[in-house]
């Protein structure tokens, strides 16, 4: 064992990961733990030693999860556990001791440390292959432990399916079974095990009822997080203002060629952060999720394809016009043709905006949608399309959707996700699209703030959506 404190500490409840080599066992405990670093690999004996990933909530260690290798002589070992005449209960404490110094049984010893300690089983095997001899001389062992024992199948291909074979097996030797896919289970199959694990050890109940109850807890407590990061986001995308000073001599074509890509970069930037926050709020650490290929997250947030496939239809769009008050109008969804012009149409910029004023100036002049030029400078921002907030929200959901579904002990970059209008904007309900209305009002910076309450309102209707694809199933 790689851990040498154990002894010393409270005692958490513990569950070894067991099985033929290459079945997913370090799959199983990397999406358990949410730990996606742990080593993964086609060839099996990739995990050599045992090793205890700890599940922390607050800095405070609550369960814990042993990866070890796969057996290697199931059947010789089998034969030594049948001879065994001595006391039951030190029957593994003797085997480890026979053993402890002998090559031949290396791997078994390091594999039955941690139920020795006391650690429960998670016995994993593959349901896509069927049961052989030396599967059953493993169960066999295992049942003579005397441990609380759980066998999980994770069928690693769809192509067969042997999992009745091994349920028939199992109902022998195993106090639960459970089927768990390491490459799929989201959080409320990560639940299901472990109510599961609750049932195979009455001493257990009580510490994993705890554990439940706390990864519920954290849960919330990312989505609320989640849904701050994005409202913040989305404030500061849409208050964003950058200017340039011109005088007679600037090149305007420049000026406003320079604003533009610094604008686009800027929100760009605010996304990317965005994006990263809530990766690592969720424990991704392999993939820059969220623009994988051929996704409408991989689209950029300015191209048309983004505009046309995101945010309200044109008709929702339309009727959104009445919150936000006469003087406002609405800048009509420019997917597709709009963005030909550009950037500028793209922002909306302040299309209609002839009352707006600027450092306490009347704006003289609009040079083309997107940009005022105030006599003396350039300036784009805030963003005057509404569209605007629910592009930015959308892939904000998509991303989230993605990463709160995503096995950590997947190992396959992320895939797209279908086609059509496929935010979740264009589905809100007219409430909903209020609040969102109103907060851009706020968050662009026009008209007086009235209410200001519009940040915490957008905040909880975000939240409401983010708890909504978690639940999603
Ligand atoms: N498609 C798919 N592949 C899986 C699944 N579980 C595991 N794999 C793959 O199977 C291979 C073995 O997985 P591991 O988790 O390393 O297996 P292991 O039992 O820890 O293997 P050893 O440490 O070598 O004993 C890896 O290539 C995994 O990506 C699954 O549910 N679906
Ligand atoms: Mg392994």
């Amino acid at each position: 064992m790689k851990d040498k404190d154990v002894k010393d500490e409270k005692i958490v409840p513990e569950f070894a990961v067991l099985g033929h080599p290459n079945e997913g066992k370090s799959s199983v405990v990397s999406t358990l733990t949410e730990d996606d670093q742990i080593r993964v690999s086609r060839v099996p004996g990739e995990t050599k030693v045992s090793r205890i990933y700890r599940v922390k909530v607050d800095g405070k260690e609550i369960i814990r999860f042993v990866d070890t290798p796969g057996f290697q002589v199931p059947r010789q070992t089998l034969e030594w556990f049948r001879g065994y005449k001595g006391d039951p209960a030190v029957i593994l404490k003797t085997f480890i001791q026979t053993f402890g110094s002998d090559p031949f049984y290396a791997d078994e010893c390091e594999l039955l440390t941690p139920v020795a300690r006391g650690a429960g089983i998670i016995y994993v095997v593959d349901g896509s292959r069927p049961v052989r001899p030396d599967d059953i001389a493993e169960m066999e062992i295992l049942r003579l432990t005397g441990r609380p024992r759980m066998a999980v199948i994770n069928s690693k291909s769809r192509e067969k399916d042997h999992t009745a074979q091994w349920r028939m097996e199992f109902r022998k030797h195993f106090n639960a079974i459970r089927l768990f896919n390491s490459n799929r289970a989201d959080f409320h199959e990560r639940i299901r095990m472990l109510e599961s694990l609750k049932a195979i050890d009455q001493d257990w109940e009580a510490d994993v009822t705890g554990v439940i109850r706390a990864f519920k807890e954290e849960m919330k407590r990312r989505n609320r997080l989640t849904a701050a990061y994005i409202t913040q986001a989305i404030e500061k995308s849409l208050g964003l203002v950058l200017y340039e000073k011109i005088t007679p001599e600037s090149d305007r074509v420049m000026v406003r060629e320079r604003l533009g890509k610094a604008y686009e970069n800027r929100i760009k930037t605010i996304e990317r952060e965005l994006f990263k926050n809530i990766r690592l709020l969720f424990r991704h650490h392999l993939y820059e999720f969220g623009l994988p290929d051929c996704s409408v997250l991989d689209h950029d947030l300015f191209s048309g394809q983004t505009w046309e496939l995101l945010g309200l239809t044109q008709k929702q769009l339309a009727t959104a016009g009445a919150v936000l008050g006469g003087s406002m109008g609405v800048v009509a969804d420019v997917a597709a043709h709009g963005l030909t012009f550009g950037l500028f149409t793209a922002l909306g910029g302040v299309l209609g905006a002839g009352s707006a004023v600027m450092g306490g100036k009347k704006i003289a002049e609009i040079s083309g949608p997107g940009i005022r030029l105030g006599g003396d400078r350039f300036q784009v921002g805030p963003n005057g399309n509404l569209q605007f907030l629910y592009i930015l929200l959308d892939r904000a959901l998509i991303y989230y959707s993605q990463i709160v579904n995503r096995a950590h002990g997947r190992r396959d970059a992320p895939k797209e996700r279908g086609s059509g209008k496929i935010g979740f904007s264009s589905e809100f309900s007219p409430a909903q699209r209020n609040t969102c209305a109103r907060f851009f009002k706020a968050a662009s910076g026009r008209g007086i703030l009235k209410n200001k309450k519009t940040g915490p309102g957008f905040a909880a209707l975000v939240e409401s959506l983010l708890e909504e694809i978690f639940q999603e199933k």
